[in-house]
């Protein structure tokens, strides 16, 4: 069955209870299943600065989903949390990206894979390189991109 990875993260509310419900809601759909999730990372805020620090964390699935199927329960994940939309890059209840779907490409508007800004994030690629060491986004490995953001700021969240 196709694996995936999928980036979390938001920073209203109730934070870390709104990811584990996405994870609930995403897997109450019969057609895919959590394998693996990293630490939660608390993430100072990327392309928009005036907002709180974000919590992020990445999760590899299975699914029996097309990416684009994929995609569709993600965004109605996001609506069921009540996600809402104001500023692109702004504050957000929960976002769901798709990071990586197999071998899979994909570079229209409404999907984008893998997502394009993976490698210029801390706050995806610390998450990633967590529960998946060996992966390699673009050709090349996740530890030489993750060394190259060490001035983002990020860390790991306390167990609570
Ligand atoms: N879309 C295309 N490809 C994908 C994909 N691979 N996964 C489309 C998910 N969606 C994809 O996204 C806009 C459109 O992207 C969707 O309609 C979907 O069809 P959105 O989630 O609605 O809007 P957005 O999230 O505001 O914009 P965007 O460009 O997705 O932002 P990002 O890249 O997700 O960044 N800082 C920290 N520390 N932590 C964060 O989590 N997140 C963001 C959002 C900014 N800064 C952050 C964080
Ligand atoms: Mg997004």
């Amino acid at each position: 069955m196709p694996k995936a990875y999928l980036g979390l993260g938001g920073n209203i509310g109730k934070v870390k209870d709104n990811i584990e419900e996405a994870l609930r809601l995403l897997q109450s759909h019969g057609n895919l299943q959590v394998l693996n999730i990293s630490s939660f990372y608390e993430t100072a805020p990327v392309g928009y600065a005036d907002q709180d620090w974000f919590l992020n964390i990445a999760a590899e699935i299975q699914t029996e989903l097309s990416p684009d199927a994929l995609l569709t329960l993600c965004n109605e994940v996001e609506q069921q949390l009540k996600r809402e939309r104001l500023i692109r890059w702004g504050p957000r209840t929960i976002d769901i990206d798709i990071l990586l779907y197999e071998e899979y490409e994909s570079n229209t508007d409404r999907l984008t894979i893998p997502h394009p800004r993976i490698a210029e994030r801390a706050f995806v690629v610390i998450p990633l390189l967590e529960i998946a060491p060996d992966l390699m986004v673009k050709g090349q490995r996740i530890q030489d991109i993750a060394d190259k953001l060490n001035h983002q700021e990020i860390r790991k969240r306390d167990n609570d």
